[in-house]
Protein backbone atom coordinates (compact mmCIF):
# COMPACT_ATOMS: atom_id res chain seq x y z
CA UNK A 1 0.00 0.00 0.00
CA UNK A 2 1.65 3.23 -0.95
CA UNK A 3 2.25 6.11 1.73
CA UNK A 4 -1.29 7.92 2.46
CA UNK A 5 -0.35 11.87 3.65
CA UNK A 6 -3.45 14.26 4.83
CA UNK A 7 -4.80 17.00 2.80
CA UNK A 8 -3.82 19.81 4.10
CA UNK A 9 -6.04 22.51 2.40
CA UNK A 10 -8.79 20.75 4.51
CA UNK A 11 -7.22 20.38 7.33
CA UNK A 12 -6.33 24.57 7.33
CA UNK A 13 -9.88 25.06 6.30
CA UNK A 14 -11.29 23.58 9.00
CA UNK A 15 -8.48 25.12 11.33
CA UNK A 16 -9.75 29.00 10.02
CA UNK A 17 -13.21 28.31 10.16
CA UNK A 18 -12.76 27.49 14.18
CA UNK A 19 -10.90 30.26 14.64
CA UNK A 20 -13.85 32.34 13.37
CA UNK A 21 -15.54 31.17 16.61
CA UNK A 22 -14.95 33.40 19.59
CA UNK A 23 -12.58 35.31 16.78
CA UNK A 24 -10.47 38.34 18.63
CA UNK A 25 -10.93 41.49 16.22
CA UNK A 26 -7.73 42.08 13.81
CA UNK A 27 -5.84 39.03 15.01
CA UNK A 28 -5.68 35.43 13.76
CA UNK A 29 -6.55 34.47 17.49
CA UNK A 30 -9.65 33.38 19.64
CA UNK A 31 -11.32 33.38 22.67
CA UNK A 32 -12.95 30.57 23.86
CA UNK A 33 -12.49 29.88 27.95
CA UNK A 34 -14.00 26.36 29.15
CA UNK A 35 -17.71 25.88 28.88
CA UNK A 36 -18.48 29.60 27.43
CA UNK A 37 -20.94 30.26 24.26
CA UNK A 38 -18.20 30.40 22.29
CA UNK A 39 -16.54 26.92 23.66
CA UNK A 40 -19.88 25.65 23.40
CA UNK A 41 -19.98 26.54 19.65
CA UNK A 42 -16.58 25.22 19.03
CA UNK A 43 -17.60 22.08 20.74
CA UNK A 44 -20.72 22.11 18.32
CA UNK A 45 -19.05 22.57 15.37
CA UNK A 46 -16.42 20.13 16.39
CA UNK A 47 -18.87 17.77 16.59
CA UNK A 48 -20.55 18.53 13.19
CA UNK A 49 -17.45 17.57 11.59
CA UNK A 50 -17.61 14.33 13.79
CA UNK A 51 -20.90 12.79 12.73
CA UNK A 52 -19.91 14.39 9.02
CA UNK A 53 -17.10 11.34 9.41
CA UNK A 54 -19.83 8.87 10.37
CA UNK A 55 -17.93 9.10 14.03
CA UNK A 56 -20.23 7.87 16.96
CA UNK A 57 -20.26 10.59 19.71
CA UNK A 58 -19.52 10.34 23.45
CA UNK A 59 -20.07 13.10 26.05
CA UNK A 60 -19.17 12.49 29.45
CA UNK A 61 -19.80 13.85 32.82
CA UNK A 62 -17.22 16.40 32.58
CA UNK A 63 -18.09 17.26 28.83
CA UNK A 64 -15.31 15.55 27.06
CA UNK A 65 -16.07 14.78 23.94
CA UNK A 66 -15.02 11.54 22.02
CA UNK A 67 -15.68 10.92 18.85
CA UNK A 68 -14.81 7.36 17.45
CA UNK A 69 -14.55 5.75 14.14
CA UNK A 70 -15.16 2.10 12.94
CA UNK A 71 -14.03 0.88 9.46
CA UNK A 72 -15.56 -1.77 7.47
CA UNK A 73 -13.47 -4.29 8.83
CA UNK A 74 -13.00 -2.67 12.63
CA UNK A 75 -13.42 -5.10 15.72
CA UNK A 76 -15.07 -3.11 17.64
CA UNK A 77 -14.46 -5.22 20.62
CA UNK A 78 -10.92 -4.06 20.19
CA UNK A 79 -9.38 -0.86 22.59
CA UNK A 80 -9.11 2.02 20.53
CA UNK A 81 -6.52 3.74 18.94
CA UNK A 82 -7.26 7.60 20.38
CA UNK A 83 -5.79 11.17 19.39
CA UNK A 84 -7.25 14.47 19.99
CA UNK A 85 -6.32 17.58 22.35
CA UNK A 86 -8.32 20.60 23.35
CA UNK A 87 -10.59 23.59 21.68
CA UNK A 88 -10.95 25.93 24.99
CA UNK A 89 -8.61 28.70 25.14
CA UNK A 90 -7.12 31.13 26.95
CA UNK A 91 -8.72 34.80 26.68
CA UNK A 92 -5.86 35.75 24.67
CA UNK A 93 -5.28 32.65 22.39
CA UNK A 94 -4.29 31.59 19.52
CA UNK A 95 -5.97 29.65 16.63
CA UNK A 96 -3.35 26.22 17.20
CA UNK A 97 -3.05 25.57 20.74
CA UNK A 98 -5.31 22.21 21.28
CA UNK A 99 -7.24 23.08 18.17
CA UNK A 100 -4.65 21.78 16.11
CA UNK A 101 -4.33 18.10 17.73
CA UNK A 102 -8.24 17.84 17.41
CA UNK A 103 -8.88 18.55 13.80
CA UNK A 104 -5.28 16.42 12.77
CA UNK A 105 -7.51 13.82 14.13
CA UNK A 106 -10.41 14.02 12.28
CA UNK A 107 -8.11 14.68 9.01
CA UNK A 108 -6.35 11.45 9.92
CA UNK A 109 -10.14 9.65 9.53
CA UNK A 110 -11.33 11.51 6.97
CA UNK A 111 -7.57 10.59 5.17
CA UNK A 112 -8.00 6.78 5.72
CA UNK A 113 -11.75 6.47 4.99
CA UNK A 114 -11.82 8.31 1.72
CA UNK A 115 -9.04 5.47 0.48
CA UNK A 116 -11.83 3.05 1.59
CA UNK A 117 -9.55 1.43 4.00
CA UNK A 118 -10.64 0.19 7.43
CA UNK A 119 -8.56 -0.26 10.78
CA UNK A 120 -8.52 -2.72 12.60
CA UNK A 121 -8.58 -1.30 15.91
CA UNK A 122 -11.36 1.87 16.27
CA UNK A 123 -9.76 4.93 15.88
CA UNK A 124 -11.25 8.30 19.07
CA UNK A 125 -10.65 11.24 18.52
CA UNK A 126 -11.34 13.57 21.48
CA UNK A 127 -11.59 16.74 22.95
CA UNK A 128 -11.06 17.28 26.62
CA UNK A 129 -12.91 19.95 28.79
CA UNK A 130 -11.27 22.55 30.05
CA UNK A 131 -7.36 21.98 29.78
CA UNK A 132 -6.35 25.68 29.85
CA UNK A 133 -7.24 26.08 33.28
CA UNK A 134 -7.75 29.37 33.73
CA UNK A 135 -11.02 29.58 34.24
CA UNK A 136 -12.01 26.31 36.17
CA UNK A 137 -8.36 24.82 37.49
CA UNK A 138 -6.61 22.76 37.73
CA UNK A 139 -5.42 22.46 33.82
CA UNK A 140 -5.77 19.31 32.37
CA UNK A 141 -9.75 18.80 34.02
CA UNK A 142 -11.29 17.05 31.61
CA UNK A 143 -8.69 14.37 30.47
CA UNK A 144 -8.01 14.22 34.33
CA UNK A 145 -11.37 13.17 35.18
CA UNK A 146 -10.95 11.13 32.03
CA UNK A 147 -8.10 9.13 33.52
CA UNK A 148 -9.64 8.14 37.05
CA UNK A 149 -7.16 11.47 38.01
CA UNK A 150 -10.16 13.37 40.22
CA UNK A 151 -13.41 12.16 40.91
CA UNK A 152 -16.51 13.22 38.77
CA UNK A 153 -18.59 15.25 41.63
CA UNK A 154 -15.51 16.65 42.74
CA UNK A 155 -14.63 17.94 39.21
CA UNK A 156 -18.35 19.38 38.74
CA UNK A 157 -17.87 21.26 42.06
CA UNK A 158 -14.86 23.47 40.99
CA UNK A 159 -15.46 27.24 41.06
CA UNK A 160 -13.94 29.00 38.16
CA UNK A 161 -11.94 32.73 38.62
CA UNK A 162 -16.28 34.41 37.70
CA UNK A 163 -17.69 32.11 40.47
CA UNK A 164 -19.68 29.80 38.55
CA UNK A 165 -19.45 26.34 39.00
CA UNK A 166 -18.00 23.45 36.64
CA UNK A 167 -21.75 21.64 36.79
CA UNK A 168 -23.62 24.11 36.59
CA UNK A 169 -21.61 25.45 33.32
CA UNK A 170 -22.24 22.06 31.46
CA UNK A 171 -25.50 22.02 32.20
CA UNK A 172 -26.05 25.36 30.74
CA UNK A 173 -24.37 24.71 28.03
CA UNK A 174 -26.14 21.29 27.46
CA UNK A 175 -22.33 19.31 27.70
CA UNK A 176 -23.17 17.12 31.01
CA UNK A 177 -23.14 13.95 29.08
CA UNK A 178 -24.02 10.67 30.12
CA UNK A 179 -20.87 8.21 29.20
CA UNK A 180 -18.91 7.23 32.20
CA UNK A 181 -15.76 8.30 33.82
CA UNK A 182 -13.34 7.40 34.15
CA UNK A 183 -13.53 6.49 30.28
CA UNK A 184 -12.69 3.25 28.50
CA UNK A 185 -8.84 3.03 28.36
CA UNK A 186 -7.08 3.82 24.80
CA UNK A 187 -4.73 1.07 23.24
CA UNK A 188 -2.32 4.50 22.47
CA UNK A 189 -2.43 7.82 23.09
CA UNK A 190 -1.02 10.51 20.98
CA UNK A 191 -0.99 14.35 21.06
CA UNK A 192 -0.12 16.35 17.89
CA UNK A 193 0.54 20.36 19.06
CA UNK A 194 2.42 23.44 18.83
CA UNK A 195 5.36 23.20 20.92
CA UNK A 196 4.62 26.68 22.18
CA UNK A 197 8.15 27.88 22.38
CA UNK A 198 11.52 28.80 20.95
CA UNK A 199 13.51 25.19 20.31
CA UNK A 200 12.57 23.75 17.51
CA UNK A 201 12.36 27.16 15.40
CA UNK A 202 15.90 28.44 16.93
CA UNK A 203 16.89 25.17 16.02
CA UNK A 204 16.02 24.49 12.21
CA UNK A 205 13.77 21.11 13.13
CA UNK A 206 10.12 19.91 11.80
CA UNK A 207 9.28 17.89 14.55
CA UNK A 208 9.57 17.51 18.10
CA UNK A 209 9.37 13.67 19.57
CA UNK A 210 7.62 14.74 23.17
CA UNK A 211 9.52 12.21 26.07
CA UNK A 212 8.15 13.87 29.01
CA UNK A 213 6.26 17.17 30.42
CA UNK A 214 8.07 19.19 33.46
CA UNK A 215 6.15 19.53 36.94
CA UNK A 216 3.50 22.46 37.32
CA UNK A 217 2.23 24.07 40.65
CA UNK A 218 -0.10 27.06 40.54
CA UNK A 219 -0.87 28.79 44.17
CA UNK A 220 -3.57 30.85 44.47
CA UNK A 221 -2.21 33.52 47.19
CA UNK A 222 -4.70 35.60 49.33
CA UNK A 223 -3.28 38.57 51.45
CA UNK A 224 -5.48 40.43 53.32
CA UNK A 225 -4.33 43.56 55.05
CA UNK A 226 -6.55 47.27 56.06
CA UNK A 227 -8.24 49.66 53.68
CA UNK A 228 -7.38 52.87 54.54
CA UNK A 229 -6.93 56.70 52.98
CA UNK A 230 -4.27 56.71 50.46
CA UNK A 231 -3.16 60.39 51.77
CA UNK A 232 -4.18 60.23 55.31
CA UNK A 233 -2.63 57.05 56.22
CA UNK A 234 1.35 57.59 57.66
CA UNK A 235 3.76 55.04 55.90
CA UNK A 236 4.15 52.94 59.05
CA UNK A 237 0.37 52.49 59.82
CA UNK A 238 -0.26 51.23 56.75
CA UNK A 239 -1.18 47.28 56.00
CA UNK A 240 -1.12 47.87 52.20
CA UNK A 241 -1.75 44.58 50.54
CA UNK A 242 -1.24 46.15 47.02
CA UNK A 243 2.14 46.48 47.84
CA UNK A 244 2.52 42.91 49.74
CA UNK A 245 1.34 41.34 46.24
CA UNK A 246 4.10 43.23 44.26
CA UNK A 247 6.93 42.12 46.36
CA UNK A 248 5.19 38.23 45.88
CA UNK A 249 5.42 39.16 42.12
CA UNK A 250 9.12 40.24 41.77
CA UNK A 251 10.20 37.57 44.40
CA UNK A 252 8.75 35.07 42.00
CA UNK A 253 11.09 36.34 39.23
CA UNK A 254 14.07 36.63 41.57
CA UNK A 255 13.28 32.88 42.81
CA UNK A 256 13.58 31.41 38.89
CA UNK A 257 16.64 33.03 38.39
CA UNK A 258 18.02 32.04 41.42
CA UNK A 259 16.86 28.62 41.00
CA UNK A 260 18.27 28.69 37.47
CA UNK A 261 18.35 25.70 35.32
CA UNK A 262 14.65 24.65 33.76
CA UNK A 263 12.84 26.75 36.91
CA UNK A 264 10.42 29.34 35.33
CA UNK A 265 7.95 31.17 37.22
CA UNK A 266 4.93 34.01 36.63
CA UNK A 267 2.08 35.91 39.06
CA UNK A 268 -0.42 36.06 35.89
CA UNK A 269 -3.26 37.13 38.15
CA UNK A 270 -3.84 39.84 40.32
CA UNK A 271 -7.04 41.09 41.68
CA UNK A 272 -7.12 44.15 44.42
CA UNK A 273 -9.85 45.14 46.84
CA UNK A 274 -11.31 47.72 46.07
CA UNK A 275 -9.11 48.52 43.11
CA UNK A 276 -9.66 52.07 43.52
CA UNK A 277 -6.71 54.98 43.13
CA UNK A 278 -7.04 56.58 46.27
CA UNK A 279 -7.69 53.43 48.75
CA UNK A 280 -4.88 51.38 50.38
CA UNK A 281 -5.90 47.94 49.02
CA UNK A 282 -7.34 45.53 51.79
CA UNK A 283 -7.22 42.49 49.72
CA UNK A 284 -5.01 40.84 46.83
CA UNK A 285 -5.46 37.87 45.42
CA UNK A 286 -2.54 36.33 42.97
CA UNK A 287 -1.72 33.15 41.66
CA UNK A 288 1.44 31.73 41.18
CA UNK A 289 3.00 30.00 38.11
CA UNK A 290 6.07 27.60 39.01
CA UNK A 291 7.20 25.25 36.62
CA UNK A 292 10.69 22.77 36.72
CA UNK A 293 11.17 19.76 34.66
CA UNK A 294 12.65 18.72 38.50
CA UNK A 295 10.48 18.12 40.98
CA UNK A 296 12.65 18.59 44.03
CA UNK A 297 14.09 21.98 42.46
CA UNK A 298 9.98 22.54 42.16
CA UNK A 299 9.49 21.95 46.03
CA UNK A 300 12.14 23.63 46.81
CA UNK A 301 10.86 26.76 44.71
CA UNK A 302 7.46 25.91 46.22
CA UNK A 303 9.08 26.25 49.92
CA UNK A 304 11.00 29.40 49.09
CA UNK A 305 8.21 31.17 48.08
CA UNK A 306 5.76 30.07 51.33
CA UNK A 307 8.83 31.16 53.13
CA UNK A 308 8.75 34.57 51.82
CA UNK A 309 4.95 35.15 52.32
CA UNK A 310 5.34 34.09 55.50
CA UNK A 311 8.08 36.82 56.25
CA UNK A 312 6.04 39.46 54.60
CA UNK A 313 3.33 38.88 56.73
CA UNK A 314 5.14 39.62 59.77
CA UNK A 315 6.74 42.59 58.02
CA UNK A 316 3.64 43.90 56.57
CA UNK A 317 1.30 42.59 59.68
CA UNK A 318 -1.33 41.11 56.52
CA UNK A 319 -2.60 37.77 56.80
CA UNK A 320 -1.27 35.52 54.02
CA UNK A 321 -3.00 32.38 53.00
CA UNK A 322 -2.50 29.87 50.01
CA UNK A 323 -4.56 27.13 48.17
CA UNK A 324 -2.87 24.78 46.10
CA UNK A 325 -5.45 25.44 42.32
CA UNK A 326 -2.70 22.27 40.47
CA UNK A 327 0.12 20.39 41.25
CA UNK A 328 1.40 18.05 38.66
CA UNK A 329 4.39 16.61 38.96
CA UNK A 330 7.11 15.78 35.95
CA UNK A 331 5.42 12.91 33.60
CA UNK A 332 7.66 10.74 31.35
CA UNK A 333 5.90 9.18 27.88
CA UNK A 334 6.71 5.87 26.52
CA UNK A 335 9.87 5.34 25.19
CA UNK A 336 8.80 2.92 22.47
CA UNK A 337 6.29 5.36 20.83
CA UNK A 338 9.35 8.13 21.27
CA UNK A 339 11.08 5.63 19.06
CA UNK A 340 8.08 5.84 17.19
CA UNK A 341 7.87 9.56 16.38
CA UNK A 342 11.31 9.56 16.00
CA UNK A 343 11.50 6.93 13.23
CA UNK A 344 8.19 8.20 10.98
CA UNK A 345 9.63 11.80 11.57
CA UNK A 346 12.82 9.96 9.19
CA UNK A 347 11.23 7.85 7.14
CA UNK A 348 8.96 11.03 6.11
CA UNK A 349 12.39 12.92 5.86
CA UNK A 350 11.62 15.24 8.54
CA UNK A 351 14.41 16.23 11.23
CA UNK A 352 13.23 15.75 14.30
CA UNK A 353 14.98 15.91 18.35
CA UNK A 354 13.26 14.47 21.53
CA UNK A 355 12.36 17.17 24.07
CA UNK A 356 10.26 18.03 27.37
CA UNK A 357 7.08 20.16 27.01
CA UNK A 358 7.38 23.00 29.01
CA UNK A 359 3.40 23.25 28.81
CA UNK A 360 1.05 20.60 30.09
CA UNK A 361 -1.26 18.60 27.87
CA UNK A 362 -4.13 16.18 27.81
CA UNK A 363 -1.32 13.46 26.93
CA UNK A 364 -0.07 13.82 30.60
CA UNK A 365 -3.05 12.45 31.75
CA UNK A 366 -3.42 9.63 29.74
CA UNK A 367 0.21 8.70 30.44
CA UNK A 368 -1.11 7.39 33.60
CA UNK A 369 -3.36 5.06 31.51
CA UNK A 370 -1.88 3.70 28.74
CA UNK A 371 1.14 4.28 26.10
CA UNK A 372 1.67 7.93 25.61
CA UNK A 373 3.57 10.25 23.42
CA UNK A 374 3.31 13.90 21.81
CA UNK A 375 4.54 15.54 18.79
CA UNK A 376 5.08 18.81 17.98
CA UNK A 377 5.27 21.38 15.69
CA UNK A 378 7.47 24.42 15.59
CA UNK A 379 5.99 27.86 16.55
CA UNK A 380 6.62 31.24 15.26
CA UNK A 381 8.98 33.35 17.85
CA UNK A 382 8.05 30.68 20.69
CA UNK A 383 5.07 32.61 20.59
CA UNK A 384 1.87 31.13 22.17
CA UNK A 385 -1.10 32.12 24.69
CA UNK A 386 -1.24 35.13 22.17
CA UNK A 387 -3.03 35.78 19.51
CA UNK A 388 -0.09 36.12 17.01
CA UNK A 389 0.59 32.31 17.59
CA UNK A 390 1.66 30.85 13.97
CA UNK A 391 2.87 27.53 12.60
CA UNK A 392 3.02 26.99 9.09
CA UNK A 393 1.04 25.72 6.45
CA UNK A 394 4.33 23.21 5.84
CA UNK A 395 4.39 22.49 9.66
CA UNK A 396 1.02 21.98 10.39
CA UNK A 397 1.79 19.06 7.60
CA UNK A 398 4.46 17.56 8.37
CA UNK A 399 3.48 16.93 12.17
CA UNK A 400 0.15 15.62 10.80
CA UNK A 401 1.86 12.75 8.52
CA UNK A 402 4.07 11.95 11.36
CA UNK A 403 0.22 11.33 13.53
CA UNK A 404 -1.28 10.25 10.33
CA UNK A 405 1.61 7.33 10.26
CA UNK A 406 1.77 6.71 14.00
CA UNK A 407 -2.03 6.17 13.97
CA UNK A 408 -2.02 3.50 11.19
CA UNK A 409 0.65 1.08 12.74
CA UNK A 410 -0.78 1.50 16.19
CA UNK A 411 -4.70 1.22 14.67
CA UNK A 412 -3.55 -1.53 12.41
CA UNK A 413 -4.51 -0.72 8.44
CA UNK A 414 -6.52 -3.42 6.30
CA UNK A 415 -7.54 -2.95 2.72
CA UNK A 416 -12.05 -1.74 3.61
O1 LIG B 1 -0.82 25.91 31.36
C1 LIG B 1 -0.52 25.06 30.54
O2 LIG B 1 0.56 24.53 30.52
C2 LIG B 1 -1.51 24.63 29.48
O3 LIG B 1 -1.61 25.66 28.54
N1 LIG B 1 -2.77 24.30 30.06
MN1 LIG C 1 -2.65 23.28 24.68
MN1 LIG D 1 -2.62 26.46 26.26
Amino acid sequence: MDTLYINIERLCGRLDELAQVGAIDGTMGCSRLALTDEDAEGRRLVITWMRDLGMDIAIDGIGNVIGTWYGSKTDQTLPSVMTGSHIDTVRTGGRFDGNLGVLAGLEVVETIAERGLSPAHPISVGFFTGEEGSRYAPDMLGSLVYVGGLGLESALHIEGIDGTKVGKELERIDFRGQAPCPGPVPKAFLELHIEQGPVLEAENISIGAVDSVQGISWTQITIEGQSNHAGTTPMQMRHDAGWVAGEVTSFVRRLANEIGGNQVGTVGKIDLVPNLVNVVASRATLTADLRNTDDERLKEAELRLANFCDDLSEQEDVRITSEILARFEPVKFDDSLVREVIKFSKSLKLSVKSMTSGAGHDAQMFARICPTAMIFVPSKNGLSHNPDEFTSQEEIENGSNVLLQMMIQLAGLNHG
